[in-house]
């Protein structure tokens, strides 16, 4: 396999840079910058020369030999100033020596799960972590790169494995009388797990937004102060505002962080009756927009909240605008006012408080398509269980089980059933 090099730190000038190099020609490191090779482990100042034996810079370099590096191969780690050019020459020197190349993206992760140092769950979670911007998005993803989503798959994995030993037991009693305890038990567990899973799939939308965002959409009638709303939120006069009915067309978008969460927050159109075809088509993305939200912000300045009839099982929240011009409403919907900045603050509370009651009891979230659509294929097939007679038919039950466990590891990506199978069915005796 070739050895990959990259840098580790971003692609401007800085103070430090870190290239890193890994594979099975890294120890040639030394010699190919002539220095003397550094202990393991030891960050050791070196002066690094090209193969003309020129001067390239002064740097730290530290040597990881494999298996416990993180990529599971030998890597070295050069600390060199943040300069371009001192890079381009490091490059220039290893892209010269055959089996060197420059790693592809996620290259170094990849190989780490290449090596068993993680499993594909702790690998995303990696990436989210690098990502992640708000304080939900590093908590979830430090919680997958942690080994918390690896863990829950495996024990649903596990029980999977045991029903199927359980379903050994009855296909080796078959000819006899059946062992109803055996049944009751399988029954049990099958409906519990199956809970369980269809359980984390509710959940799993919770775990979507937080990693790309809740979405809110600010809807109301022409003039209300949607988009002073919406620029006052985002910091940036990002949306035009006007004294002008009918000024915002586009659906506008901003990433906020909302007391950490993170929120794609859309200004819109103002709703109204029009004759202006690109007016509609504005009218009509809002309402869009509005059904694919979780929240709806319905602003209104004159306590006139009326919006078409919606599909969308959002959360809405009315609220009062422009509650300088002492305005003076019965109701207890949140009041706000963005020329006097007032009233804003709670707003966001009261967004706050929603989404935290959105939060699912169980804090292990699947996050990504890829988790939910193994997680739904897994209890097809468990499904499939009950329509089956066990007596007569456990072999197909046992497919079906079989199904389901390749599903599952397929998320964190042990495939072999077969093998870990035995080692289970190793440690069983009949009946058990
Ligand atoms: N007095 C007052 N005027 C406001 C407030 N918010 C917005 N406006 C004014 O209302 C008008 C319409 O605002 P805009 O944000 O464009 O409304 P939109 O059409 O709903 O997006 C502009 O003249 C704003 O300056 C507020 O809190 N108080
Ligand atoms: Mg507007």
């Amino acid at each position: 396999m070739d050895t990959i090099f990259s840098s580790a730190t971003n692609a401007q000038k800085s103070a430090v840079k870190i290239i890193r190099i890994s594979g099975e020609a890294s120890p040639k490191i030394p010699e190919i910058f002539s220095f003397k090779p550094p202990k393991p482990r030891v960050a050791s100042l070196r002066r690094l020369y090209d193969l003309n034996k020129n001067i390239i810079d002064d740097a730290v370099v530290i040597f990881f030999p494999g298996p416990s590096s993180v990529t599971g191969e030998d890597i070295f780690e050069i600390h060199t100033h943040g300069s371009l050019i001192v890079e381009k020459k490091i490059y220039d020197c290893l892209s010269n020596i055959s089996r060197f190349r420059i790693a592809d993206r996620g290259e170094f992760t990849k190989r780490a799960f290449l090596n068993g140092k993680i499993d594909l769950t702790q690998a995303e979670g990696i990436n989210d972590l690098i990502n992640a911007e708000t304080e939900s998005q590093f908590k979830l993803s430090i919680s997958h790169y942690e080994g918390a989503l690896c863990e829950k798959l495996k024990l649903w994995r596990n029980e999977v494995i045991f029903l199927l030993a359980k379903l050994e037991a009855l296909i080796d009693f078959s000819d006899e009388e059946l062992p109803q305890e055996i049944e009751a038990v399988f029954k049990k567990k099958l409906s519990c797990l199956l809970k369980e899973m269809k359980n984390s799939i509710r959940s799993s939308n919770y775990g979507e937004r937080i990693r790309n965002g809740f979405t809110i959409t600010i809807l109301g009638k022409p003039n209300v102060g949607k988009s002073s709303l919406f620029n006052y939120l985002s910091n940036k006069k990002l949306a035009i505002v006007t004294e002008e009915a009918g000024t915002t067309r586009d659906v506008l978008e901003v990433l906020l962080d909302f007391e950490g969460f993170p929120v794609i927050l859309n200004d819109t159109a103002g709703l109204r009756k029009t004759n202006s075809n690109i007016e509609k088509i504005g009218i009509d993305r809002a309402l869009e927009k509005a059904e694919t939200s979780d929240i709806i912000l319905i602003l209104s300045d004159c306590g006139d909240f009326s919006i078409p009839e919606l599909k969308s099982g959002a959360k809405k929240i009315l609220v009062h605008t422009k509650s300088d011009l002492n305005k003076h409403y019965k109701d207890d919907w949140p009041k706000i006012s963005v020329k006097k900045q007032n009233g804003i603050k709670e707003l966001i509370k009261i967004i706050v408080d929603y989404l935290k009651i959105l939060a699912p009891k169980d804090n292990v979230l699947l996050t990504r398509k890829r988790h939910i659509q193994g997680v739904k294929r897994a209890i097809t097939a468990l499904k499939q269980i009950s329509t089956i007679n066990l007596t007569q038919n456990p072999e197909l039950a046992a497919e079906d089980l079989r199904i389901a466990a390749t599903e599952i590891g397929k998320i964190t990506n042990i495939i072999d059933v077969e093998e870990i199978l035995d080692d289970i069915f190793n440690n069983f005796c009949i009946g058990k």
